[in-house]
């Protein structure tokens, strides 16, 4: 484990207004982040689930459509297997699945120091958008590549599943959307900020049901972002536990450090197939001048939940990071940014030293 050197809780639930009356914020989590002129900007994803209650059912939000910037939900009621435990999703009774929140993206601007609140902000560019995105937008994380910050999230709709779309900004007051990447199954995708022999590099992390061994984070390139091929599977989970037990996916878009690119990736911890496991956090580092070369990962972890708001909350156990920058007073420090118990948003930083000594 190494050094948390600050550790500090952004904001929570209780600071964000829910998008509409039927509905209440029970999260705010899972931020991409980057640096932008004076300011630290934060992505965050918003969950927010039906206010209302009724006797042995379970509801599940959609949106219908956008008007005047206002969003528009449909609510869905449903009679759920009992048994199934997960929080974030049902099982019908047809075995489909349903979540139990949608989600939507709003803007957070921090002071440059990224431990302040400027400002939380909605807009309409950031709650989805037609049929691949009914079910709402999850999980964002930004890179900047050449004077455009791309932002690779999770996407989920009755049309595609769960999948990864790609959106861009240059100024973060306008949003162009550049449709699904990496379909059904996919998440935990973060783009490198630079092409690298001459392509776009992403790591990803497909899953899906026939399950052969563990999944592994895989590598993918493209020569315009929008095609992705030459996938390479790099590395698949640690731990000895019950077949999914070892689930991985990169956390954020990789630094570039001397040593190789640097990057962060969340493992889940299970013992069995009924728990929601913990997920801790693990460092890896690649060569810089072919990703698909790992140079070195930790075997056991950096960081895991410990702290009060990390072990208990919506899914308790759980630190998953999807954003870091670099402090720019100090460049050993690195500041990760990340959603603590599926809740709220809390940053902390680490010394880049400490992480590669322990590699
Ligand atoms: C999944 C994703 C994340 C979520 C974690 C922890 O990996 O849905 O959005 O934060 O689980 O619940």
């Amino acid at each position: 484990m190494i050094t948390r050197r600050t550790n500090t809780c952004l904001f929570t639930p209780n600071d964000i207004v829910p998008s509409h009356p039927d509905l209440k914020v029970i999260g705010v989590f899972n931020p991409g982040v980057v640096r932008y002129d004076d300011e630290i900007i934060l992505l965050v994803r918003v969950a927010e689930a039906a206010k209302e209650e009724r006797e042995g059912l379970k509801s599940s939000p959609k949106l219908t459509g956008l008007d005047k910037g206002t969003p528009h939900y449909e609510i869905d009621w449903f009679e759920v297997d009992e048994t199934y435990n997960d929080p974030r999703k049902y099982r019908l009774n047809n075995g489909y699945f349903r979540l139990s929140s949608i989600s939507h993206l709003e803007i957070v601007r921090l002071n440059s120091d990224g431990k302040t609140v400027k400002s939380i902000e909605k807009l309409p560019d950031l709650f989805g958008q037609g049929p691949e995105e009914n079910y709402g937008i999850e999980d964002p994380r930004i890179t900047k590549i050449d004077d455009t910050f791309f932002i690779t999230c999770v996407v989920v709709s009755e049309k595609m599943g769960v999948a990864t779309a790609l959106m861009s900004t240059k100024d973060f007051r306008s949003f162009t959307r550049h449709g699904v990447i990496f379909p059904w199954e996919n998440k935990d995708v973060v783009l490198f900020p630079q092409k690298i022999n001459n392509h776009y590099w992403a790591y990803i992390r497909p899953v899906g049901d026939l399950a052969i061994k563990s999944f592994s984070i895989m590598s993918a390139q493209s020569h315009n972002l929008h095609e992705w091929g030459e996938f390479a599977a790099l590395l698949d989970g640690h731990s000895e536990g019950c077949w999914d037990s070892t689930r991985l996916g990169v956390a954020a878009p990789p630094i570039k450090t001397k040593e190789g690119w640097l990057f962060f990736y969340h493992e889940v911890i299970k013992l069995s197939d009924e728990e929601i496991g913990r997920y801790v956090i693990h460092a890896g580092l690649a060569d810089l001048h072919n990703p698909n070369k790992i140079l070195a990962h930790t075997s056991d972890p950096i960081l895991v939940p410990e702290l009060n708001f990390e072990t208990h909350g919506f899914v308790p156990n759980v630190i998953f990071p999807t954003g870091v920058i670099e402090d720019k007073n100090n460049p050993d420090i690195l500041q990760l940014f990340y959603g603590a118990a599926d809740s709220m948003v809390a940053e902390v930083s680490i010394s880049t030293q400490e992480v590669l000594a322990s590699l």
